[in-house]
């Protein structure tokens, strides 16, 4: 062969590769596209209440306060026995939710004024790589404005609500917190503070209704990709700032009449409040026939609050359990929560898994078939295999785990049938069976040894010590 010609050969040869390597960069997207388009994750709608207890639902037990929207997701869908907030406080049970740890690991471990750094990794992230369109309406509280932690910065393309959880006790605000700015409102707020916190003395802008229909206009907007919408209502949580009378910002509605205390009236129009607002996001999210393609999850960030003059007693909040917010028995962190998805979760099925708000990140990135890079220190794990009704795969964790940092601090332990209960931290600790004795009545640290031994070894490697403030030491031994 002559040179020339193989020199020609070898030339073809190289054009030949290049091609090749043209072809296959070009067909890698398609391929790509084909198969999600084939197996298009569903999606994904969390509703969060703020301070809702566990028996304040009908689904629940309740018989005074009005919930037939959230009772009709259980009838849809899976209630939950015992599913547990991230802390019976706002900000670390929503740390706890959106970072996959619990309050043991993760960075904002009581009600504070910290924002998420760029390390700290929320599960929107992971969905936004996936594809996913994230929006938040509602209260945030997890990055002040300007900070590392906006909304925006953290993997939600669409925010509006509030950033600051004192804010969020404003229901009729003088603004809003819109993306990276502010959208003004028309009330009138005397004496608000620097974070738009107050009592109004003219309402005329409802800030929850401003903020529903802003989720509502992403759910039309975004009903053909892939979306992660979180509905994060500040009710019926109080207007801290109104002293007493923080349950009655929106008046009594159909209680006026009720021979109630005022506080315990404005109480029940909250909680209606609240349901009708989920009523209207189930309903469009029907209307643009998104239910078979959407999951959707309702829950509370911590058990009842007695705030603004209202009592947890009086529609008995907790329902069955003991405690209310701040407390570590189950009536400060159990919570109700229902999930709803048309034609994959079997109608009025209950579930008695033990699920706490550090699994919904592996739970929402399994679904969204994005668990290939997430976090190695997350401490959840998926409940997708329950959601589907498929127990017998469900993963379960050897414990759960929370520490609080108010008051005289605290621990817990959930591990099986088994509680353990350290509040204050220094006291004698409790262990109750809960499956027996959920109302956490019976001591069974003393005939149970063995147990509380094991306990205390959960205790000892789940928390490691947070960036200050967040150190659990019993004030005595913090002196030494
Ligand atoms: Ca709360």
């Amino acid at each position: 062969m002559m040179e020339s010609q193989i020199i020609a050969k070898s030339r073809l040869a190289f054009v030949l590769l290049i091609l090749l390597e043209v072809l296959l960069q070009v067909s890698r997207p398609l391929f790509a596209e084909t198969s999600h388009a084939t197996a298009r994750p569903p999606n994904i709608v969390l509703i969060l209440a703020d301070d809702l207890g566990y028996g304040d639902c009908g689904c629940y037990g309740q018989t005074r306060l009005r919930t037939p929207n959230i009772d009709r997701l259980g009838k849809d869908g899976m209630r939950w026995t015992q599913f547990y907030a991230g802390s019976t406080v706002c900000a670390p049970s929503r740390c706890v939710l959106m970072t996959g740890k619990h309050t043991g690991r993760c960075l904002i471990r009581g009600n504070s004024k910290e924002s998420l750094p760029p390390s700290e990794i929320i599960f929107p992230e992971i969905l936004r790589e996936a594809g996913y369109h994230c929006g938040l309406f509602g209260k945030w509280g997890l990055g002040q404005a300007g900070s590392t932690g906006t909304p925006l910065k953290k993997g939600f393309d669409d925010f509006l609500g509030y950033l600051d959880q004192s804010h969020a006790h404003n229901f009729f605000p003088t603004f809003l917190d819109f993306k990276e700015g502010r959208k003004l409102l028309r009330n009138i707020v005397p004496n608000e503070s620097e974070m738009g916190a107050g009592i109004a003395s003219e309402k005329i802008d409802d800030a929850s209704e401003i903020i529903l229909e802003q989720a509502l206009d992403f759910l039309q907007n975004h009903k053909s990709e892939p979306f992660f919408l979180f509905l994060s209502i500040n009710l019926p949580h109080a207007n801290n700032e109104a002293g007493n009378r923080g349950t009655q910002e929106f008046g009594f509605g159909r209680y006026a009449q009720e021979d109630w205390p005022a506080a315990e009236k404005g109480f029940a129009n909250m909680v209606e409040k609240m349901d009708l607002q989920v009523g209207r996001l189930i309903d469009r999210i029907d209307a643009l026939e998104l239910g078979e393609s959407t999951l959707i999850l309702f829950t509370s960030d911590n058990g009842p609050h007695h705030e603004g003059g209202h009592k947890d007693t009086f529609f008995l909040s907790s329902g069955t359990l003991r405690g209310s917010k701040r407390s570590l028995t189950d009536g400060g962190i159990r919570v109700p929560t229902l999930a709803r998805w048309t034609g994959k979760i079997k109608p009025s099925s209950v579930s008695d898994q033990i699920g706490c708000f550090d699994d919904l990140f592996p739970t929402f990135t399994e679904l969204a078939a994005a668990s290939q890079s997430l976090p190695t220190d997350l401490t959840g794990v998926s409940l997708v295999p329950t959601l589907l009704g498929n127990p017998e795969q469900q993963k379960q964790r050897e414990y759960l785990y929370w520490s609080f940092y108010e008051g005289g601090l605290g621990q817990a332990v959930r591990s099986g049938p088994w509680k353990f209960v350290e509040q204050p931290l220094g006291s004698v600790p409790k262990l109750y069976r809960i499956d027996q004795d959920p109302k956490e009545e019976k001591d069974l640290a003393s005939s149970e040894p063995y147990i509380l031994t094991k306990m205390k070894k959960h205790i000892a490697d789940a928390y490691v010590p947070g960036n200050s403030p967040w150190i659990l030491a019993p004030s005595k031994k913090s002196k030494e």
